[in-house]
């Protein structure tokens, strides 16, 4: 049959040897026919429809905002925070305020004016009676005579609305001055013994002959009624995270007089020591060792290459790229951040705490998503040593939009891509971090669909083959917040689906190494040890399925016993069933058991052409998982959002954020509980949001050094459409190939729309390097 087939047929009369010409697969052959790449061209500019409502506050508001809570009527009592200490009020942070979508809708949807602004301020008010930090709402904006400043109490139930107590505030550099005399003291008590175990000694952060690092730990409070932190020391340099010592130290820190902070101890050996004399005792005992020295030399642990371990054949040439050959195929609207591209259509936001959002999400001008937004990044650690087994990170608490910076070119993003640049408020500024989004269009790597038909034996037949081209824009942006490097990504793909994926780099937070603690993970090195961790990381989904009336339909794969008739030997026999219905009430919930379940958010009122409820599924990708432990003291009731795969609520003004950016030092008596979320609501035809976690168990190896590869920490979901429209949506792509062969004449047609491959060779003679510019060094 092969010789019948059309790739038989194709090769028959083609020279295996050379191309041909003309070339079947639509090849450029003659230089007339080869277009100049226009890689670097900019995108397109396209004008959004409405200026974005989400866009971040401008650098004028942010000084605005700042004199305007500093002005004296405001009666803050505020001191300048460079010159505040604990015990006074200053500014922590200003952000951009969520906007309520309820407004937000009547001016995007209808004939409302743009709902305006304000400004999310943080002051931490050591100064008062009873030291607090409040968050505050200021606006509208730009300031004037209507802007007022308010409590920005009603996104957090936990009780206290925007009011966090002093003990469960950010551990700021006011904070860890505040403890440096007792930390300082407490480690030159036994400078003699760190010399000798680890020829390191700490004298204070700001000491010449300190020559280890302090490495602080959070959370430090569980319910902020009192207030502890944990340290550990290390080597110092640029891959600190690695070359950690055994040597901890906790101090209790409750309160804002410092002179009542108090040590509560020394740990090395796994053994805890109150005081500097039990310490001491124990050593002069000989009980205390090193018996898996550190280096302090750090060569091994850094990102670059390493003559030692020699070259590849063939790596002295550039690596392919996923390169834009066509020029830009999407349009951008840089001062309103709207993009559009093969059908979608999207606005992107940036806040300090949260970093990249995307709003107003449609395909062919119907609204799939309201909101799209990273919700918190967080880790929690697992150790016989009281650093890993106090550490849980939220990284909200240290601004994720804040830590996302430059991306290389051809590297991080692939050459020519879109860079925009990220800005968020700094005390009175706005910081520019140059191009810490990029925006390009990828190859997928397949096709979006294909099909061969060969028409064997029927002579007056044909055969064909038939490809659509796949590739999607993808928009990134990687947050290095401290050790680890996220990246995030998001893929609008031709065929109406977006991709979500994370994936983690960067250096481990690791113990010394224990040769009884395996099982807190792998040994990495001489003295280091990878410390066995959870990732979870949260987005809300704000669905509109073409409305805000929406349910989250589960249709369980089922397996059941039945009888037919046309089988009355087999009597009763097992086969599949599907068992479609609604969710009622707002739930936590995980993915089924080998995939027996199908997640989709849909919409009753609108039926596609065949009566079926439009809707898009939520298709598990990688590594999708949640935080592992349910009681940890350390995370809770602090964490909630993490512990389930899928959550669906009803959509609330005030239900902005899955998590608080200050929950972390509050696991026992959090700002924001997540599980008060499900009262029992309706998800059925109403406005829902789907909450979904990505994430890995960082099973640690001795590959996470120099630091954790990004090809196999990385996590993902899909949302493809299910039945939301009568097919698929591939038919008015131009990018593909319909070719036939004649069964009788062996005579081949194509249908090409013109679109033919380019010949490099051309592209390379090019004497204009500025297409290439790479090529040329
Ligand atoms: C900080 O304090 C110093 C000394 O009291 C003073 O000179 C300076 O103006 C203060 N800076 C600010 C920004 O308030
Ligand atoms: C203002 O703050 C200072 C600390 O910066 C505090 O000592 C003082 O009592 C406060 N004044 C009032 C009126 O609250
Ligand atoms: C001890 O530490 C110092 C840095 O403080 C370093 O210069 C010296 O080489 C170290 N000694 C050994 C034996 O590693
Ligand atoms: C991005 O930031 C750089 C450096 O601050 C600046 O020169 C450039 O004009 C900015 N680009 C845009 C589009 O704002
Ligand atoms: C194949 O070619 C023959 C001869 O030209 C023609 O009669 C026949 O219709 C063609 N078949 C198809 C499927 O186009
Ligand atoms: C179907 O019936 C068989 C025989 O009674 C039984 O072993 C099997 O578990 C049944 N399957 C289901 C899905 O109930
Ligand atoms: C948003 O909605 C909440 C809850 O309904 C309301 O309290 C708040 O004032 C609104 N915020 C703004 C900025 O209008
Ligand atoms: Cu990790």
């Amino acid at each position: 049959m092969l010789a019948e087939s059309l790739v038989a047929a194709l090769l028959a009369i083609a020279p295996v040897s050379a191309r041909p010409e003309p070339d079947l697969w639509r090849r450029a052959v003659s230089a007339a026919d080869v277009r100049t790449c226009a890689l670097t061209d900019e995108a397109p500019h396209v004008k959004a429809p409405k200026a974005n409502a989400w866009a971040p506050i401008s650098p004028q508001d942010v000084k605005d905002v700042w004199k305007f809570v500093h002005a004296p009527e405001r009666a803050l009592n505020l001191t300048d925070p460079a010159n505040a200490t604990l015990t006074d009020n200053y500014v922590f942070l200003v952000d951009t305020l969520y906007l309520n979508k309820t407004q937000v809708l009547s001016y995007i949807d209808g004939d409302a004016a743009q709902p305006p602004k304000y400004a999310r301020v943080v002051i931490f008010e050591g100064g008062k009676e009873e030291p607090v930090s409040q968050e505050y709402m200021v606006g509208p904006l730009p300031v004037g005579a209507e802007t007022t400043i308010a409590p920005y109490d009603y996104p957090f139930n936990g009780g206290l609305g925007g009011k966090i107590p002093y003990d469960g505030r950010y551990m700021d550099g006011k904070r860890t001055a505040g403890y440096q005399p007792l930390l300082k003291q407490a480690m030159t008590d036994v400078a003699d013994i760190t010399k000798a175990l680890f020829n390191g000694t700490y004298y204070g952060a700001s000491d010449p002959r300190t020559d280890i690092v302090a490495a602080n730990t959070g959370p430090h409070s569980l319910d902020g009624s009192q207030s502890w932190i944990t340290i550990m020391f290390r080597y110092p340099g640029a891959a600190s995270y690695v070359t950690p010592i055994d040597f901890y130290i906790i101090l209790d820190i409750t309160g804002t007089d410092i002179s009542k902070y108090t040590l509560r101890g020394y740990v090395t050996n796994t053994k805890f020591f109150k005081t500097a004399d039990e310490l001491r005792k124990a050593f002069e005992a000989g009980e205390i060792i090193s018996e898996f020295p550190q280096t302090r030399d750090q060569e091994w642990a850094l990102l670059k290459a390493v003559p030692e371990m020699g070259v590849r054949d063939l790596d002295d040439r550039i690596a392919p790229q996923s390169i834009e050959i066509g020029g830009k195929r999407y349009k951008l609207d840089r001062e309103n951040q709207y993009v559009e591209f093969m059908g979608w259509s999207f606005y992107m936001s940036f806040t300090r705490i949260l970093g990249l959002m995307f709003y107003d999400i449609k395909f062919k001008g119907e609204r799939i998503i309201y909101e799209l937004s990273l919700q918190e990044a967080a880790a929690q650690y697992a150790g016989n040593q009281p650093k890993a087994a106090n550490t849980v990170y939220h990284d909200t608490y240290f601004s994720i939009g804040s830590t996302s910076a430059t991306l290389i070119e051809g590297f991080d993003c692939p050459f020519g891509a879109t860079m925009l640049n990220v800005t968020y408020p700094a005390n009175d500024v706005t910081d520019v971090h140059p191009q810490g989004i990029c925006l390009f269009e990828s190859d997928s790597g397949y096709p979006v669909a294909r099909h061969r038909y060969g028409s064997g034996g029927n002579p007056n037949g044909f055969s064909n083959i038939a490809a659509v081209k796949s590739s999607a824009l993808h928009a990134r942006t990687i947050a290095t917040i401290g050790n680890y490097d996220y990246l995030f990504d998001y893929a609008f793909h031709v065929d109406g689906s977006i991709e979500i994926e994370v994936r983690a780099s960067g250096y481990l937070q690791s113990s010394p190494y224990y040769k009884d603690q395996t099982n807190f993970g792998a040994r990495v090195g001489l003295g280091t040890q990878g410390s066995f961790h959870d990732h979870i990381l949260s987005w809300k989904a704000d669905f509109d399925i073409i409305s805000t009336k929406n349910s989250l339909q589960r249709t369980d794969l089922i397996v059941v016993n039945q009888t037919q008739p046309w089988f009355p030997e087999l009597g009763e026999f097992e086969q599949m069933e599907l068992k479609a219905y609604n969710m009622e009430k707002e739930q936590q919930f995980n993915w089924a058991q080998n995939g027996q379940s199908m997640f989709c958010v849909v919409n009753d009122e609108e039926k596609n052409s065949w009566g079926v409820s439009r809707g898009y599924r939520l298709v598990p990708g990688r590594s999708n998982v949640h935080l592992s432990t349910h009681n940890s003291p350390f995370s809770k009731h602090s964490s909630h959002i993490l512990k389930s795969h899928l959550a669906v609520t009803q959509h609330h003004d005030n239900e902005p954020y899955g998590n608080s950016w200050q929950n972390v030092n509050l696991p026992l008596k959090p700002q924001q509980d997540f599980s008060k979320l499900f009262n029992d609501e309706s998800v059925d035809g109403e406005d829902i949001v789907v909450w979904f976690n990505l994430g890995m168990h960082h099973y640690t190896r001795s590959e996470d050094i120099p630091v954790t590869l990004y090809s196999e920490a990385v996590s993902s979901i899909v949302f493809a459409p299910q039945n939301f429209h009568d097919r698929a949506q591939e038919g008015d792509l131009q990018n593909r190939r319909w070719i036939t062969s004649n069964a009788t004449t062996g005579e081949i047609t194509y249908e090409d729309q013109g679109l033919q491959l380019p010949t490099c060779k051309v592209v390379l003679e090019e004497p204009a390097t500025k297409i290439l510019p790479w090529l040329t060094i």
